[in-house]
């Protein structure tokens, strides 16, 4: 067996954010339009009157301030409130590939790695633009890369169970360094007229290469010591959207083929197994809570994240260990706790220890310990 070393990390922000301030002004508006047009039905008692947003309960509830998104003319016209993707043809690269072969660039570059250095191409994400064929095949034929490559979906929790498969790869000889991409358009499969979740998503692509420990020339890596995945079936983050729908002529009702959550219950069934979980897979490495310098965490919601660290230390973590990117990039699904680890990793010292975790629908949950080499 092979040790596995996370030998790079790659970022791609689209250029376009909005404001909370722009969103729920946009938000409002379509509110007013809303209940102006079917006025009548609302004083006859037949429609409930949409409510508005606010930028406050935007901020108090999760701690989000902005977010990235491919398009944001579409999104916020209040007469349309879904982006703008202009459609390629097959021969052109397609959108969601682009984003993560941006991300992969600099992953490999980072890591001081060719395409011709990497056997496998794993694209993690909670959502594919087409069925077939596979995301990770174009990226893999775009960047010149050999060796195999499939397509995995685990929601926000895609990004550790990809880490897993790479590093098992690696681990077992199959390969000797896997590319992992995790491209995010969260923005298509949000409801930005349903005031309960519009807040909640952004979009970007993460990258990260997994590689074995005697090939990596980077200078800056970080040793797998574990990686540990779990889940258990829940409905309440769901999304309809399938290739059945057209069979069950269900066309019509879009709203449960877009993001659906109790929200609240996530909060609270997930929290616990979160902290439980990480804390279960230090354990089997012989490693406590109080030991780990950084936990890179799945960036859903601020509450969220501090009671999952205050679970497992015993007090409020500090922003340097449990740091916080949702407030510039909102939930990013799969992505965001590998945005945490791109951005916040860089000033680890030698033997310091880490931990990637992410979770989600499903319900889902993954973690990655790591000792900065
Ligand atoms: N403005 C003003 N008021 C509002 C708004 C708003 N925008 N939205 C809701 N309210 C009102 C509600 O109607 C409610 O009013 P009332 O008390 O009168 O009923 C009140 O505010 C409180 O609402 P909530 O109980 O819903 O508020 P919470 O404090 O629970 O906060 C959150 C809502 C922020 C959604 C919170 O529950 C949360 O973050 N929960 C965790 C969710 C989570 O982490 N989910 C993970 C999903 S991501 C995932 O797994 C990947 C899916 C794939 C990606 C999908 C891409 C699109």
């Amino acid at each position: 067996m092979h040790t596995a070393v996370i030998s790079g990390t790659g970022l791609f922000t689209p250029s376009a954010s909005i404001s909370n301030e722009a969103l729920v002004a946009s938000f409002n508006e379509y509110v007013r339009r809303h209940n102006e047009r079917h006025a009548a039905e609302i004083a006859s008692g037949a429609m409930a009157a949409l409510a508005e947003s606010s930028v406050e309960f935007i901020e108090k509830a999760s701690g989000i301030k902005q977010r990235f998104v491919l398009d944001r003319d579409g999104v916020l016209d209040p007469e349309r409130m879904y982006p703008r993707l202009a459609p390629r043809d097959n021969e052109q690269l397609s959108v969601m590939a682009e984003m993560a072969v941006a991300a992969a660039k600099m992953a490999l570059e980072r890591s001081g790695r060719q395409p011709a250095d990497i056997d496998g191409v794993i694209c993690a994400a909670s959502n594919m633009q087409r069925a077939y064929p596979a995301m990770a095949i174009e990226v893999q034929n775009a960047l010149g890369i050999g060796g195999w490559a499939f397509d995995m979906n685990v929601a926000c929790s895609s990004a550790t169970f990809g880490i897993e498969q790479a590093a098992n790869a690696v681990r077992s000889g199959s390969a000797r360094a896997v590319l992992m991409v995790n491209p995010e358009i969260c923005s298509a499969h949000l409801e930005w007229r349903d005031r309960d979740c519009h807040f909640i998503f952004g979009d970007v692509a993460t990258a990260v290469v997994v590689e074995r420990s005697d090939l990596a020339v980077s200078n800056h890596r970080f040793e797998v010591l574990g990686t540990r995945l779990a889940t258990q079936f829940s409905n309440n983050i769901r999304n309809n959207a399938g290739f059945l729908n057209r069979c069950e002529d269900k066309w019509g009702d879009l709203r449960d083929k877009l993001f659906v959550q109790e929200g609240r219950k996530v909060f609270k069934e997930v929290c616990p197994m979160v902290a439980e979980h990480i804390a279960g897979h230090l354990a089997a490495l012989e490693l406590a809570p109080a030991g780990v310098k950084r936990f890179w965490l799945h960036q859903a919601n601020l509450s969220m994240n501090q009671l999952i660290a205050r679970r497992l230390l015993d007090r409020d973590p500090t922003p340097q260990e449990a740091p916080v990117i949702l407030d510039q990039y909102a939930n990013t699904s799969s992505a965001g706790s590998i945005i945490a680890f791109h951005l916040h990793a860089d000033d680890l010292a030698a033997g310091d220890i880490g931990v990637i975790s992410s979770f989600g629908a499903g319900y889902s949950v993954g973690s990655v310990v790591l000792r900065k080499l």
